[in-house]
């Protein structure tokens, strides 16, 4: 119990044991005891301490559901295969619950070479982007998959690293991972539903001699930040709403900028500030998965290696509860969303919300459906990074129409 809480409470039960032991006391007295214990209850000190317990309260009892309907799963398991994931299902989500994070070996020799191989293409794709875009040299060396130090900056706010958005467009190379049973069985666990929607799927590569991410939480895009105009955000903590993934692709190390993070920061009140102090950097083997609550303060490490690459594939998870009733993006025709005011083809969807929600690679919904509408479907895996000549000919074509 926080100390303004037992001092509250410690109040209380004074005033209250005046008031019994005292029998008849003076009504004077018991009238300023309850003022003092009034005016405590007011301060906002322990209006915050009242408020976080009764937020972990909340939080306790949520995971508490979510435990009971995965003991059932287990106690129901047939298999001795049924058995085994149930339980790993249960120990990641307990420990999701307590340190905002756990790691998974999901990934064995055959299936990482396989995501390697095919990832391969798409992170030199961003790199030969890079090098046509800014007139880099070192073509041979980043064919190769050594990144030039900073020449790959993909990402809006962390300098050198490749940040893939839309990877499920540009690969079939994740499918495997992202439809894998146990990695969905563990983020149901979190997320307390079968029934959930993968919020992103990007790819990143902190490259050789970038410097270090700044210390962040994953569940602000929900809106659960301030938000733009001065609009209090909700000051936490509260249930798992963002379940997020990093799986390594290559060795995570203190060197090659393996992630630090803050156990225990997922169940931290926004006014909690993370420091560096407090982290602890996770080092993990390729084929690991991190599967944490948004919650958690964390970031990637600078890469202090020559050429040492570190990528890893992130998948985003949310609740599937927060989305439209009726599915704009396929019921309505494109060229229809096009001739309507912006506004409203804004409120269906093709809008780049506050946090860069709901952007196709990166990029404004609507620049992008009027390029996709005159490349075609299918172009989608090359419409992010690829600065190329189809795009080229697909702004002279939409010129030409204006
Ligand atoms: O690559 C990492 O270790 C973390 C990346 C991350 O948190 C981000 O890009 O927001």
């Amino acid at each position: 119990m926080s100390s303004a809480n037992r001092r509250l409470r410690a109040t209380l039960c004074h005033t209250a044991a005046t008031r019994s032991y005292a029998g008849a006391s003076d009504s004077g007295e018991q009238a300023a005891d309850i003022a003092k214990a009034l005016e405590l209850v007011r301060s906002p000190e322990v209006r915050e301490a009242v408020r976080l317990e009764q937020r972990l309260h909340e939080r306790e009892l949520n995971y508490r559901l979510r435990r009971d309907q995965l003991q059932q799963v287990l106690a129901a398991a047939e298999t001795v295969h049924e058995q085994k994931q149930a339980s790993t299902v249960l120990d990641c989500t307990e420990r999701i619950h307590t340190q905002g994070f756990a790691v998974l070996p999901l990934l064995d020799a055959e299936r990482l070479a396989a995501l390697r191989d095919g990832m391969a293409p798409v992170f030199h794709g961003v790199a030969r982007a890079h090098a046509r875009k800014f007139g880099t040299t070192a073509q041979g060396e980043l064919e190769a998959g050594v990144a030039n130090p900073g020449d790959i900056n993909y990402h809006r706010s962390v300098p050198h690293t490749a940040n893939i958005a839309n990877v499920l467009a540009k690969t079939r190379a994740a499918d495997n991972v992202a439809a894998d049973p146990l990695l969905r069985a563990v983020i149901a666990g979190v997320l307390g539903s079968d029934s959930f929607q993968l919020s992103c799927c990007h790819a990143k590569c902190p490259s050789p001699g970038c410097g270090q991410q700044g210390l962040h939480r994953d569940d602000g895009a929900p809106g659960l930040f301030e938000l733009p105009g001065g609009m209090p955000g909700d000051p936490g903590p509260h249930r798992p709403v963002v379940c997020n993934t990093l799986l390594a692709i290559d060795d995570f190390t203190a060197e090659t900028g393996a992630t630090r993070l803050i156990p225990g920061s997922q169940a931290w009140p926004r006014s909690r500030k993370p420091r560096e102090d407090d982290t602890e950097p996770l080092v993990m083997p390729a084929g690991s998965i991190m599967i944490f609550d948004g919650q958690l303060y964390h970031a990637a490490c600078a890469n202090t290696t020559e050429k040492t690459l570190r990528r890893t594939l992130c998948l985003n998870y949310i609740p599937d509860w927060c989305r439209p009733i009726d599915n704009h993006f396929l019921s309505i025709g494109r060229q229809t969303i096009l001739d309507m005011p912006p506004e409203l083809s804004g409120d269906l969807g093709y809008r780049e919300s506050s946090r860069n929600l709901g952007t196709p690679d990166d990029q404004n919904p609507l620049d992008y459906l009027r390029r996709l509408l005159v490349r075609g479907d299918g172009s989608q895996g090359s419409m992010g990074f690829d600065t190329s000549d189809e795009d080229a000919a697909a702004e002279a074509e939409l010129a030409r129409r204006d």
